[in-house]
Formats: structure tokens, sequence, C-alpha cells
């Protein structure tokens, strides 16, 4: 099955009605704040997620469709999980949205929008977004954005931080410029270590710090990293950082700064506080630490684990004993690309091989089908793990380190056949 024999939600009445809405909003690139408001104070429905204090409201903001709401100032919003089982592309209108401080920009003219690009470089640039768009070919590329925190709510024991499901990711066809070419174009000075870069949000006091990321200069000029206007054919929706965005493929969300403004090249390991401080993970193979414990040193987060979900059956779900039913579900990894996808009926004792779908990339979710024939009446435990192409997987036991990143235990979904 590939991504377009995927049921298509049909838009309700209601979501029509919004979009027109979001659509207007569209036109001018802008979220005025009292549309933030009063959009956001609309709630259509709740949800309760698996964990302790899980009980969350849905919520909509321009351009979303109702989306799960952690916090609204600044908007955060979670997928909800049903979403990934439309199809293996997360529709714009559905992608999560995580911000850091409130400060967050509410329209933005793309006239008048100038991306800089300074510091260790022989000839400092400012491009406006036509000319970033014309100074070199396009290219495209799917790749999941996940946040470091995707997951964190099923944390035991719980860590502080977003109470996360698992909606903090979504997988989308990207549509930029390497940031090689930008780069190679200002000239990248002999002696570069690191490239910053900055959006146009801010800390609602001066006191707080900037939300300003880094990469290693051989990432950075890697050819990968690519400045992104677009996703799934569309301009970024305000909230996912219009007009233009890091996207660093295979890597944690943190790194792909929004209304991305700024990059400068330094010749020093960058230490601000979203580097040095905050997105570390222990310094380990596992980045885990012992339950309660603190790591004795920590590296900057990087790479995705391994991961995969069941997305076709919910916890609870009824399938038919006797019979058939054909599973469905979504892998990925950190770029390796997805190497096999296991399938087990009877909580991890006997496991068979998933059929892989459609490769739309390494980056990508690469959807997988398993059979399954309950041959009896009862409760039945589903599982599924991932291998990826370089033979990393997941483990049966969940890790744990005190920021809650990187969750990729073997997930189990409860069903009863009847
Ligand atoms: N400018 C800016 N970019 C940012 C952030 C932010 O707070 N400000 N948060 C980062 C984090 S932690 C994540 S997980 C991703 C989320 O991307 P999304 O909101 O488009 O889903 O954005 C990243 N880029
Ligand atoms: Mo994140």
């Amino acid at each position: 099955m590939t991504a377009s024999d995927h049921p298509h939600r049909r838009p309700t009445r209601e979501r029509r009605r919004f979009l027109q809405g979001a659509g207007a909003l569209m036109a001018q690139a802008a979220l005025g704040a009292t549309a933030l408001d009063a959009l956001a104070a609309g709630t259509p429905g709740k949800v309760a997620m698996p964990f302790a204090n899980g009980e969350r409201e849905l919520a909509t903001f321009p351009q979303k469709r109702p989306l799960i709401l952690l916090t609204s100032r600044p908007p955060q919003l979670e997928t909800p999980f049903s979403v990934f089982n439309e199809g293996i592309l997360t529709p714009n209108d559905a992608f999560f949205v995580r911000y850091h401080w409130s400060g967050i920009p509410t329209s933005i003219d793309p006239q008048t929008y100038r991306l800089r690009i300074g510091g260790h470089v022989k000839a400092p640039l400012e491009l406006s977004l036509a000319e970033l768009k014309t100074l070199t070919d396009p290219v495209e590329i799917v790749a999941v954005n996940q946040c470091s925190g995707n997951s964190r709510g099923f944390f035991d024991p719980r860590v502080n931080g977003g109470q996360l499901g698992n909606g903090a990711m979504g997988n989308a066809r990207w549509t930029g410029v390497p940031l090689k070419k930008v780069l190679e174009k200002a000239g990248v000075q002999p002696g570069a270590v690191q490239v910053t870069f900055n959006g146009l949000d801010k800390p609602p006091l001066e006191t707080g710090p900037d939300f300003v990321k880094a990469l290693n200069i051989d990432h950075a000029l890697d050819g990968e990293v690519m400045l992104a206007w677009a996703m799934n054919g569309a301009d970024l929706p305000m909230l996912n950082g219009y007009p233009l965005r890091l996207v660093v493929p295979g890597h944690y969300g943190t790194y792909w700064v929004k209304h991305l403004s700024d990059i400068q090249v330094v010749d020093k390991v960058f230490d601000g506080f979203w580097m040095a401080s905050a997105y570390r993970i222990p310094a380990n193979p596992c980045a885990c630490v012992a339950p309660g414990t603190a790591p004795s040193a920590t590296t900057p987060i990087g790479r995705f684990t391994v991961r995969s979900f069941i997305t076709s059956l919910e916890d609870g779900a009824k399938v038919p004993a006797g019979r058939e039913t054909v599973v469905r579900g979504i892998a990925f990894d950190g770029g390796y690309g997805i190497g096999e996808v296991g399938f087990s009926a009877d909580g991890g004792r006997s496991w068979q091989s998933a059929k892989l779908g459609q490769d739309l990339g390494r980056y990508s979710f690469r959807e997988w089908t398993a059979v399954l024939r309950p041959p009896r009446r009862g409760k039945l435990d589903l599982r599924v793990r991932a291998v990826n192409r370089t033979g990393q997987s997941q483990p049966l036991e969940a890790l744990w380190n005190p920021p809650g990143y990187m969750r990729n235990v073997v997930e189990t979904t409860r069903v009863t056949a009847v």
C-alpha cells in the first residue's frame, strides 16, 4: 500500500470554514495576536493521553486543524496520533508546533524579510526571500522532524518538561536550497568551527536566552542541511517557521530553527544556553542513565534513535478472531534508512517480518504492513520493532535520562480478538 492509497479524512464543515479563515490569514502571512487568542479559545474537544495528568484540550490555531494543546503562550501543539494513519506525509495543518518563548512573530512581510549570513566569512550577505529562491536550483527532501522530548509523558519515573504523547513528530517533503550553497556564496573562512542559527522569535524578557542553535561546520556543509521555504508543496505555515526554516535531516527538531533570520559562522564552539546547557544527553552509547540518577558527562543531542509505531490500531481496539487483519504502521531512524520491521502478535515471543511500503528516502517515515490472524478470541499484545540499515534497533525496556529525550522503546498495542 502506498501513501496515495490511504483514505484521506474528508474535511468536516467546521474544518472547511476554519481553513477558509486560515487562507485569508495566510495571504497576509500574518497571525494577529488577537486572532491567535480567539482561535485558541474555541476548544472543539478534549483528549486523554495514556499517562497520569494526560488530559488535554484540542485547540485550533491559524492554518491548523484542531491539535492537542500543550501550552498556548507560546503555542505548543501535538499531532493527534490518528493523523499518522492518514498517509506517510503529515499534512501541514496537522503538523506539530513547538516553541520556547512567547515572543513569536505574528506577521512577517515576505518583501522586507532578509536572511543575514555573517561572521567568519569572506563576504557577509543579506538575502531576500526572492534572492534565496533563485540562488540555485531548489532541492526537495522528505524528512521527519521530531522533538527531542516526543513521548516524554511516558517516562517512568516522570521527568520535567512538556508532557508529550507520541505526536511531537511529523514527516514532510521540504523544499529549499542546501545551506552549503549559501555558505559557499558567503565564503567560509579557514578556521570556521561551527555555524549558528537564530530566528525572529524572542524571549519575553531580555534576561531569557534567545533561542540560538549551532551545527559543526562539516555538518553545515554536508549538502543535506537545508534552508526550506515550503513543506508539502506549500509555504511553511506561520507556526512552522514561515518564511524560512532550517531542515536538519535525521536530527532532532531543536536544530530546525524556524523564522530563520541570522546565520553566523564562528571560529569556536558556540556556548549559548540552548547548546551549552539545554538539549544535552548523557555522553554514552545509550544516552541513558539509571532512572533517577544524573549523567557524569553530557553532549549535544544529535540524530534520532530508531522508532516504529502501529498506526492502524489503537490500544483497546477489537480485531476479528480467525480472520486476517492487515496491520499498518510507520518506522523511521536517524537517516540510515529502515532495513527491517518485526511485528509480534504475542507480546514479543514470536516475530514476523513486516512488508515495507514505498521508500521515500532514508529520512522519511517508512510505511510497513503485517498480517494479523488471531487463531482464537482473547487479548493480544501487538509489538513492533524496527532495525535500521546499520543494525541499530529499539530497546525492549525503556531507556531513561533526566530531560526525557529520545524515547524509543518497542511499543505495545493491546487489542482484543473477538
Ligand atoms: N525559532 C525557533 N525555532 C525552533 C524552536 C523555537 O523555539 N524557535 N524550537 C525548535 C524545536 S525544540 C523543535 S522540536 C522544532 C519544532 O518544529 P515545528 O514547530 O515546526 O514542529 O522547532 C525548532 N525550531
Ligand atoms: Mo523540540
